[in-house]
């Protein structure tokens, strides 16, 4: 007999939370019944296979602390449940295939491994416990990152390499970030900023930013011919850029106590439409626009098409979509 249970997580990024789980004669699992039975495995530094499915005698995962190994699991587990919320509630669609069946989650993955991936073969997102000063890669946006990668294969698929490989790239950290400010954590509000929990860097500066992708020193904010040839997490700054401009507007802001100050590359001002619908444009464009050859040109006459059809193509959200594309130097 298995029935559904709400644990409870103590996670190291996202304070106390309830976690689905299932109870199994007198065990306790991870597994999210009411969501397509996602699972978290720990990998105990393992770097493949499935790893063991958590379990325990309670129902309480970790104790805020990474030494406990249940922790990474308590905030996987989390996040996932945060992103198939997200997908569920704001664009109507079940699990990452639409179908409502559940990804899973691997944690504790190697040894001193500082990243997380998505895998398609495995349908599942596997995570490092970071080293030195990078922490634990199990922040939220960054499990809303990986599970977008599975998002984007199932629908979009666009190449990941090239201008496609950008806004593949982009398309997740556009959703990671759609998906932290819908979560409203008190411990992690909402951001345009990726990973700035994971201190990757070991100087406490964020792994990417939305408003001036430069900011890494990598990243870029505009689109110039050519731009197909840099690593893609860097060709997405183009369109991670467009986003935030697209949400927000040009200028200085400050938005959960973070400050932001956006470029435009023409010059001209962009009045934000703000994020609900710019990630409504972008997820229609995603899922009924995009293909495996989308290039940045493609990607913005996508993203007018869908706000067209959204919203009208004398509407200012329309408009809007035009100007924050010119602010990024993608043209008509
Ligand atoms: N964390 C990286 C990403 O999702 C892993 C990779 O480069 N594939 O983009
Ligand atoms: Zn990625």
């Amino acid at each position: 007999w298995q029935g559904i249970e709400n644990g409870t997580g103590n996670t190291q990024y996202s304070g106390q939370v309830t976690l689905g789980s299932a109870q199994s004669g007198s065990s306790y699992n991870l597994t999210d019944t009411a969501r397509g039975n996602h699972k978290t495995y720990n990998l105990n530094r393992a770097t493949s296979g499935t790893g063991t499915l958590f379990s325990g005698p309670d129902d309480v995962w970790g104790n805020g602390q990474p030494s406990n190994l249940e922790t990474a699991g308590a905030d996987a587990h989390y996040g996932a449940a945060l992103t198939w919320d997200y997908y569920k509630n704001v664009h109507g669609r079940s699990g990452i295939r639409g179908d409502g069946v559940g990804a899973s989650s691997r944690v504790h993955y190697g040894n001193n491994y500082v990243n997380a991936f998505w895998s398609d073969s495995c349908f599942c997102m596997t995570y490092g416990d970071g080293a030195g000063n990078a922490k634990p890669l199990t922040s939220i946006d960054v499990a809303a990152h990986e599970m977008t990668h599975g998002v984007t294969a199932a629908t979009g698929n666009m190449t990941y390499s090239g201008e496609s490989g950008g806004l593949n790239e982009a398309t997740s950290d556009i959703f990671a970030a759609a998906v932290e400010f819908h979560a409203n954590n008190a411990q992690d509000v909402g951001d345009y900023n990726v990973g700035e929990k994971i201190d990757i860097r070991g100087n406490g500066t964020p792994l990417r930013y939305m408003d001036k992708p430069s900011k890494d020193g990598s990243s870029k904010d505009s689109w110039y011919s050519g731009i197909g040839s840099i690593d893609v997490h860097y060709s997405s700054g183009v369109a991670n850029h467009f986003y935030y401009m697209l949400s927000e507007g040009s200028g200085a802001k400050v938005i959960n106590g973070v400050s932001y100050d956006s470029p435009t590359s023409d010059g001209l001002p962009v009045t934000g439409i703000g994020r609900d619908k710019a990630s409504l444009i972008w997820f229609k464009a995603l899922t009924t626009k995009f293909t495996t050859t989308t290039n940045y040109a493609a990607a913005r006459t996508g993203t007018l098409a869908a706000a067209g059809e959204l919203y009208g193509t004398t509407s200012p959200e329309y408009n809007a979509v035009a100007h924050a594309w010119a602010a990024v130097n993608v043209g008509a």
